[in-house]
């Protein structure tokens, strides 16, 4: 007995017949109740749900072949039962053709119109509802965006909070952009040659961040001249919600130096750790610092002057001395002197505090006031020396002739001959004792300090008593 073949069924259940729609749309193709006896249900998908086939067998008798074609088209829509796909614009008659190899079986046709439409967005970056934050940008990728009819189109995206991000850009390029912190809500619009507009909707979050602290103009390491101000400049720091609220500046040991953006700062020699920190306005913090080595100075004195020229033996004479100091790093604390008469040295010592004597503080120019009165030699020899630390500055000389009484229109031919003898005794001095003399200094300059600690004298009496009379 012949078993004859079972021809294919072909229906198409959806699309409808004049279904209207736009390039854009994805359209559903639905062939369900289309099949053939000769298949096996196993073999198709969802175990032939839907479709018409035997249960039964196992394997199908027929290789059934399936296509969906527009009247429009010269390639076929699709070779599935069931699939979506968009339809280019245009009056498209469709069928679905199935072939047993037997027989070739054709639906009834349907008619849809498809009309042009907007450009469709494909977002790659940033996903929706995205949380960054605001100090790396936000990647805006809708490269893979595409226009159905073909049409040339751009892309503008508009946040809520910040206005346009992007105006009007093509699809051939990515865009990274930093967003101020907040919720956007973005609106995202494509338009193509022929105006044809489509928007999205997307929200990203974006978080504040912690400033970066930064300061300008100075390297580590780097060395600074004794005296030089260092410009402590923090103005380069930032932070991308622009909410810094404070700087601080600090030593190593905690000193704060400031809290200005910009510092100028005259440092003590020797090698300092400065600290910069900035701090937004939510309290986030960062750090920087730099290493400096501040150089020193020795000290050197010029410009002494003595307010006389010579002294008369046995008489009380007011005198001023003054002596200018130079140590460009301002380490230089003690300016002390020595006065040698008759064989008899008495150490003193000179101030810059603007008190007494001294007309102005801290202005370099060092002063001693004192009445002297000498009743031996031929001469007073006054030296004056700084003392900075460990090291002591080369000397100020001068030689005050004293004028004997009745014979005050001369001077000693000792005094004439003494000079070159006590200048060949300087240079010994330098070459030979240096050392000896600088120790012996400090040496002096800690005794009157130590003398001053006893509280009941006072090295400068003298001149605190002189300006008690003058005030008085
Ligand atoms: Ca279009
Ligand atoms: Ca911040
Ligand atoms: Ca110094
Ligand atoms: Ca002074």
């Amino acid at each position: 007995m012949e078993v004859l073949n079972s021809p294919p069924n072909a229906l198409i259940n959806y699309p409808n017949d004049g279904l209207l729609s736009e390039s854009g749309d994805l359209i559903g193709f639905d062939s369900s109740g289309s099949g053939d006896w000769d298949l096996s249900c196993l073999e198709l998908p969802n175990n032939g749900s839907n479709l018409f086939c035997n249960n039964i067998l196992n394997l199908s008798d027929d290789l059934v072949s399936i296509l969906w074609i527009s009247d429009k088209l010269t390639n076929p829509i699709g070779s599935d039962w069931n699939f979506e796909t968009r339809l280019p614009a245009g009056n498209h008659n469709i069928s679905l053709i199935l072939n047993d190899g037997y027989v070739e079986v054709v639906s009834n046709s349907i008619n849809i119109i498809v009309v042009e439409s907007a450009p469709l967005l494909i977002l790659n970056s940033p996903s929706p509802n995205a949380v960054v934050q605001s100090n790396s940008p936000v990647l805006f990728d809708f490269r893979n965006s595409f226009d159905p009819d073909g049409d040339n189109f751009t892309v503008s995206i508009f946040s809520d909070l910040m206005g346009h991000i992007l105006q009007n850009k093509s699809i051939d390029y990515w865009y990274n952009d930093y967003l101020i912190a907040g919720n956007h809500h973005l609106t995202i619009t494509l338009k193509d040659s022929n105006l044809m507009q489509r928007i999205y909707y997307q929200d990203i979050l974006v978080q504040e961040t912690a400033p970066f602290a930064e300061i300008t103009n100075l390297t580590n390491g780097q060395y600074i001249p004794p005296g030089q101000i260092v410009e402590l400049d923090s103005s380069n720091s930032y932070d991308y919600d622009d909410d810094i609220v404070l700087y601080q500046w600090s030593l190593n040991d905690g000193t704060i130096i400031g809290n200005k953006e910009i510092e100028m700062v005259n440092f003590n020699p020797g090698v300092i750790q400065i600290n910069l920190m900035v701090q937004d306005s939510r309290g986030a913090q960062d750090f920087t610092s730099v290493n400096l080595t501040i150089g020193s100075s020795y000290p050197t004195l010029e410009e002494l002057i003595i307010s006389i020229d010579s002294i008369k033996e046995n008489e009380a004479t007011e005198v001023y001395i003054y002596v200018t100091l130079n140590d460009a790093d301002g380490t230089t604390k003690n300016v002390n002197g020595e006065v040698i008469n008759g064989g008899v040295s008495q150490a003193f010592t000179f101030r810059d505090d603007g008190k007494g004597s001294d007309h102005v503080s801290d202005d370099n120019i060092w002063t001693y006031r004192t009445n002297w009165e000498v009743s031996d030699g031929n001469w007073v020899r006054v030296e004056v020396w700084a003392i900075d630390g460990d090291s002591v500055s080369q000397s100020q000389i001068e030689i005050i002739p004293i004028l004997k009484q009745g014979n005050s229109n001369s001077l000693d031919w000792a005094f004439k001959a003494g000079l070159p003898m006590l200048s060949l005794l300087m240079i010994t001095f330098a070459l030979l004792g240096l050392v000896y003399v600088n120790n012996r200094r400090i040496q002096i300059s800690k005794d009157l300090e130590l003398i001053e600690s006893w509280s009941g004298f006072d090295p400068r009496e003298l001149d605190q008593e002189f300006d008690g009379e003058n005030n008085n």
